[in-house]
């Protein structure tokens, strides 16, 4: 076992967060001399990976491009075995890369952050944990995680309930003995889609209590051979860099036509083999303008809508699970593991709240208009306050005693590339709002190595405060809200709920709460700035 840096406390850096980006920041703030410490709030390194341990927790993504590929160590010496792999193995992953890359020595685990505050006179910030320590730096890096701060519904007597109750992002270690149980779920986004399946193999009775049906791509989840981990190691630079060039990060083929330009024919059968082949492969390959042309979505729509029809026996329950008053891609895509199939157990029974919405949690279970449903397990898969929410959950204290929180409340989300913010000198944010939302590995290896460049710059000439100007803040809200607004989310992301956009959370106000110009643009931009010494990042 490494011994932990415990009492160093004035340091070069400070990463918030054991996750993918704290890891990938440390490493490479640690490869150009800074000493730099990971604070994480949890007990273990992970991340979201560590915390959400909820039944069918997997990714959504392939392995293949769901790694880091800037260690070849890493790279050569680690072997995936599922095609989508489940969160156990990603958090195992993850605390290899800490080990093979001695990065724990450098990360304090229970320490969690109350607040990061900037000294002008000292040009440095002081990090307060919870417990009382306090570590000052020249620079602090969020790495806090998008979906990070979960949210519960406000529904009447929700703390009433009498049963074992549940969020899928904060799952006991342990785990929950559901079998036999009378187990109901609340939400159906990308976590609750994996809850289904595999509590309904579990509970005796199981409970889905569905407000917005979701389109749902099936991902055909296999075995990763020998001779397919052999092929993926031996071209991963060519996968990465296939994955750095996609909008959202994936390894994946630029799809050639659009959706209105082919006859009926032609749609259904390229339909038909990208559904076959899995996953976020039907939502990128088969035509150009799924995303962004309403039309074109809609015939997704009812493809997905027939693929509905067609595996749910129950022709109810499958009209039920048909999303009818938004498009494909008015959110976020989630993908499934026989999760339609699932409906067909006699034991999952699926209950619309959206005419008649739950009237309030009892001790004993739900209400819903007149009806009580007893229950032994709630589980709540209801999402979180994304992309902001850990930022505005603590006291970020930049110049002038301006907070993170409160700028944003008044100025609306405001960051140069998702990744500085004006008033907030050598604040730096891993997947801030504004940064595009995809495989996120991908932007997260970029980012840190984008940063380190930066840094490397800054020390070599003797800039002690790197800080987005005000231009670039207003520049870079208009280009993430043009991106926005050219997508089919628009329209369709209010009546969807869509979390890109706030919706999700009451009182939230509607912005862009990521990039979606796509990944590679995101990019260019970044190099832009490089190219350009960093000048907007230059505010004094
Ligand atoms: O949360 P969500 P999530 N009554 O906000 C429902 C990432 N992720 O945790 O749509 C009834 O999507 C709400 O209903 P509605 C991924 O980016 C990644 O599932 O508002 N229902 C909705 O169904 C994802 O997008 C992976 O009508 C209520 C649900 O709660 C993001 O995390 C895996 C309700 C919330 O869905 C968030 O996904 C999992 C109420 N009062 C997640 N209030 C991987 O890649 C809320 N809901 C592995």
């Amino acid at each position: 076992m490494t011994e932990q840096h415990v009492s160093d406390t004035d340091v070069d850096a400070v990463v918030i967060g054991a996750g993918f980006s704290g890891l990938a920041m440390l490493y490479h703030l640690r490869e150009i001399g800074l000493d730099t410490r990971i604070v994480e709030a949890t007990d273990g390194v992970g991340g979201t990976w560590w915390v959400n341990r909820y039944p069918g927790v997997r990714t959504d993504s392939e392995f293949h491009y769901y790694s880091f590929s800037f260690s070849k160590e890493v790279r050569e010496e680690w072997t995936w075995t599922e095609r989508y792999p489940s969160g156990k193995e990603v958090l195992a992953y993850l605390n290899f890369v800490a080990d093979r890359l001695d990065l724990r020595k450098d990360i304090l685990l229970n320490s969690r952050v109350r607040s990061a505050v900037w000294d002008e006179p000292t040009n440095r910030w002081s990090v307060h944990l919870e417990d009382g320590r306090t570590l000052t730096a020249t620079y602090v890096v969020s790495g806090m995680g998008v979906l990070s701060q979960p949210i519960y519904p406000d529904i009447p007597g929700i703390d009433s309930f009498a049963g074992e109750r549940y969020h899928t992002a904060e799952w006991p270690r342990e785990g929950v003995d559901l079998s036999g149980k009378r187990v109901g779920l609340i939400g159906l986004g990308a976590s609750g889609i994996q809850v289904v399946p595999v509590v309904a193999e579990q509970a005796g009775e199981f409970y889905v209590f569905q407000r917005t049906p979701n389109y749902v791509v099936e991902t055909n989840n296999d075995k990763v051979t020998a001779e397919w981990m052999q092929y993926v190691r031996d071209h991963y630079d060519e996968i990465y860099e296939k994955a750095a060039n996609h909008p959202f990060g994936v390894a994946m083929e630029p799809a050639e036509h659009s959706a209105l330009e082919v006859d009926a024919q032609k749609r259904k059968e390229i339909f038909e083999s990208k559904w076959n082949e899995g996953g976020f492969h039907f939502a990128n390959e088969c035509f150009t303008d799924l995303a962004s042309n309403l039309e074109a979505a809609e015939l997704a729509s009812e493809f997905i809508r027939s693929k509905i029809r067609e595996i749910v026996k129950d022709p109810e329950t499958a009209e039920l699970l048909c999303p009818k008053d938004y498009a494909f891609n008015g959110k976020r895509v989630p993908t499934g593991h026989n999760y339609y199939d699932t409906f067909n157990r006699d034991n999952v029974h699926l209950v619309d709240v959206k005419s008649t919405p739950i009237s309030e949690v009892t001790p004993r279970g739900l209400r819903v208009g007149d009806t009580d449903y007893e229950l032994d397990v709630l589980i709540f898969a209801t999402g979180f306050d994304a992309m902001t929410g850990t930022l505005t959950a603590i006291d970020i204290v930049g110049r002038d005693g301006l907070v993170l929180r409160e700028k944003w409340e008044r100025e609306g989300l405001r960051s140069n590339l998702g990744i500085s913010v004006h008033g907030f000198p050598n604040f730096f944010m891993s997947l801030g709002p504004q940064t595009p939302y995809s495989n996120l590995i991908v932007p997260i290896q970029l980012g840190a190595q984008w940063l380190q460049r930066l840094l490397v710059w800054a020390r070599r000439n003797g800039v002690e405060q790197i800080e987005a100007t005000r231009e670039s803040e207003d520049w870079w809200a208009e280009e993430t809200n043009r991106a926005g607004e050219a997508t089919v989310m628009a329209s369709e992301g209010e009546k969807a709920g869509a979390w890109f956009l706030g919706h999700n959370v009451p009182g939230k106000a509607r912005a862009f709460q990521v990039y979606m110009g796509g990944g590679q643009i995101y990019q260019d931009f970044c190099r832009q700035a490089e190219q350009e010494e960093y000048r907007s990042f230059r505010a004094d």
